[in-house]
């Protein structure tokens, strides 16, 4: 594939491409200098006089950690003492296109985050309590988080869209006891009941909280619990509440995600690290410039919405869009209409949505002057060269530079890329490595491959946005990044590096799934499926799917005496919504009697994975298996669907 150079007229204001030769070497030959320096983008109420103090075994992370300081005073204060109140911090587009957007300056958004920090405080939330985020994607998400950040309390966002279910698990495992919520959000015209989802959470069995506080959106109507029920109106108060010093490895945030085996885990991020972290990668990969306009099409349930809608933009004093709605609303021109009409410089948005927008046709697109755009960025997903080319072309009339940004919730912030207008761009390739990240690709045996080739994807030193823990379980934490190949972070993901340097992610290695972009564990469908009174036992894998880059494919064997029926297809799709969430929904229900097995009873994934691909040349050795027979049963029914 052809490099595309970036265009002679642009250029970066922050990095031109021998800067980031230069910076990168710094970055690996003086990382304490590299990293201190670029600490100095915060204000610390105690600058820290030592950058990393790192081990990968024993496992044991901490970055600045002499340092004090606090980012709701990085992401807001600041900027109002630094005389730039009247600047806009957040624009918020809401769901429907006929209802006005909001500007809210960096002044109103101190007054904003002062008064639910004060609310919170008077629900008696205190530093280091966990604090649970179930909230619409609308400002008061922010104010939550930044609230959450002022007194050193610990947000936990769970993404909107989870059940009740999931909600109530998420809240029980890091112990919180407070909730903030909405009446309801609104995405394309539905409305989701959030506060109902909240008191269906509350009600199962051994899920309690002290107080749930209720911002007032939709105006729907809600059940209320005395006492333990508040609309966030009725506590706020515009009394002094200072930010809490924090120090750099005190927690900052908790967020849910999905791995191989067991539950979700509960990622932890401490204070220092994050916020340099996130500062920084948020000044070079967007190149932003005082002024610009820049959109972040995430859910703050999301990493991506915490670093680069909340955190990385507002300690750079951007102006962040916020957009409650989805692409598709009123129609498929929504995206543009709101570039459009905010003059949006810099959009961050997710492969499935670009793939779902292309089939769209060009005209939705080009109904809408872009003239604005400068920068268009990628995240969630391996992008197809076919969605980059039309993303480049078609929405960023070969004029914008375009950043595919791989990095997880665990890394905290952004890892590959390039940089806009400082690298050559490689459609369907992420990159090169940010500063500071030694990215190794390794052999199944944890051999180290030189040169360009393909291995999986670990990182060989720690970098200040790096997770710090699992909540409540450091062993899993070892287990889960650092056991696979000893003294190293293993990504989960596969990748090539091409002989220029450049790392192409093919996706996931493990038993971890990428569904439109969310990140799924096959275990925790199968748990969910297994739930369901007529399933005995379940099976699920990924398979490649043309919009959500890969489709959920559950292989089910059903208790003696039950009938596979459309009607039991619905009723397991509906049970997996129930439990997870409508993203965890099945597309494909495959009933067999049996699944592959070894002799020692594991499910044979490889095997399965290749069905569900119509991939039937390439099964490998099936002479471990038990019953081989199962296997032509299941290619006969994957073949006559
Ligand atoms: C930020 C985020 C992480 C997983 C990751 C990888 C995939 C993310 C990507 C990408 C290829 C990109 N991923 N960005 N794959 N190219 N630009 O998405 O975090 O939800 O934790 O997912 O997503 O497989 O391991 P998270």
């Amino acid at each position: 594939m052809d490099a595309i150079s970036p265009p002679a007229t642009h250029q970066n204001a922050h990095a031109k491409a021998e800067d980031y030769h230069a910076l990168y070497r710094q970055s690996a030959e003086e990382p304490d200098a590299f990293w201190l320096k670029q600490a100095e983008r915060l204000h610390w109420f105690v600058p820290p006089t030592r950058a990393g103090d790192w081990s990968f075994d024993p496992v044991d992370i901490k970055w600045y950690e002499d340092g004090t300081l606090n980012l709701c005073h990085n992401a807001v204060d600041r900027h109002v003492e630094e005389r730039h109140g009247d600047q806009t911090a957040i624009i918020f587009e809401p769901d429907d296109p006929a209802d006005e957007a909001r500007h809210i300056s960096y002044d109103e958004l101190k007054r904003e985050v002062v008064a639910m920090a004060n609310a919170l405080k008077a629900l008696g939330v205190k530093k280091g309590d966990r604090v649970t985020l179930y909230m619409p994607m609308i400002p008061e998400g922010a104010y939550a988080m930044l609230a959450c950040a002022r007194i050193g309390a610990v947000h936990s966002v769970v993404f909107g869209g989870f059940s009740p279910e999931a909600l109530a698990g998420r809240i029980t495992d890091c112990g919180s006891r407070f909730v903030i919520t909405a009446d309801a959000g609104k995405r394309g015209s539905k409305t989701v009941p959030l506060k109902a989802n909240v008191d269906a959470a509350l009600a199962q069995d051994g899920v309690d909280v002290d107080a749930v506080l209720v911002v007032k959106h939709v105006g729907s109507d809600v059940d209320w619990t005395e006492g333990r029920d508040h609309w966030l109106h009725d506590k706020v108060s515009d009394a002094a509440c200072p930010c809490e010093p924090m120090a750099a490895e005190d927690p900052l945030f908790i967020l849910y995600t999905s791995g191989s085996t067991g539950k979700p885990k509960g990622v932890l991020h401490t204070t220092g690290g994050y916020g340099v972290w996130t500062a920084t990668t948020f000044h070079y990969v967007f190149d932003y410039q005082p002024g610009e306009i820049y959109w972040c099409t995430a859910d703050i349930g999301w990493v991506t919405g915490h670093s680069y809608i909340v955190y990385g933009p507002l300690m750079n004093r951007a102006t962040s869009l916020m957009f409650e709605g989805v692409p598709s609303y009123p129609d498929a021109s929504r995206f543009w209409a709101v570039v459009e009409k905010h003059k949006v410089n810099l959009f961050y948005t997710a492969p499935t949505a670009i793939r779902a927008l292309m089939r769209e046709g060009d005209a939705p697109v080009q109904k809408h002057d872009r003239s604005s755009l400068r920068v268009l960025g990628s995240v969630g997903e391996p992008i197809n060269p076919e969605a980059w080319r039309w993303y480049y072309e078609v929405v960023g009339e070969s004029r914008c530079a375009v950043v595919d940004t791989w990095w997880q919730t665990e890394t905290g912030g952004i890892m590959i890329t390039t940089l806009p207008n400082a690298h050559a761009m490689k459609p369907g390739s992420a990159g090169k490595p940010f500063f500071g990240i030694q990215p190794q690709l390794v052999d199944n045996d944890g051999g180290v491959l030189e040169g360009a080739t393909e291995g999986n994807l670990c990182i060989t030193a720690s970098w200040p946005g790096q997770a710090r823990t699992v909540y409540g379980d450091h062993e899993r934490f070892i287990q889960t990044y650092f056991s696979t190949y000893k003294g190293k972070y293993f990504t989960g993901d596969g990748c090539r590096r091409d002989e220029d340097g450049y790392y192409w992610i093919t996706g996931r290695v493990d038993d971890v799934i990428n569904v439109s972009g969310h990140r799924m564990g096959t275990a925790e469908v199968e748990s969910a499926l297994v739930l369901h009174d007529k399933v005995c036992e379940a099976a699920v894998v990924g398979y490649p799917h043309d919009i959500k880059g890969q489709g959920i494919y559950c292989y089910v064997t059903l208790n003696a005496g039950e009938e596979s029926s459309d009607d039991l297809c619905a009723e397991l799709r509906a049970h997996v919504r129930k439990e997870i969430g409508p993203i965890a929904t099945p597309d494909h229900l495959h009933f067999t009697p049996g699944l592959p097995k070894t002799r020692s009873g594991k499910i044979m994934r490889r095997i399965l994975r290749k069905i569900a691909e119509n991939d039937y040349g390439a099964l490998g050795d099936t002479s471990t298996l038990a019953d081989p027979s199962v296997v032509d049963e299941l290619i006969e029914t994957r073949q006559n669907r």
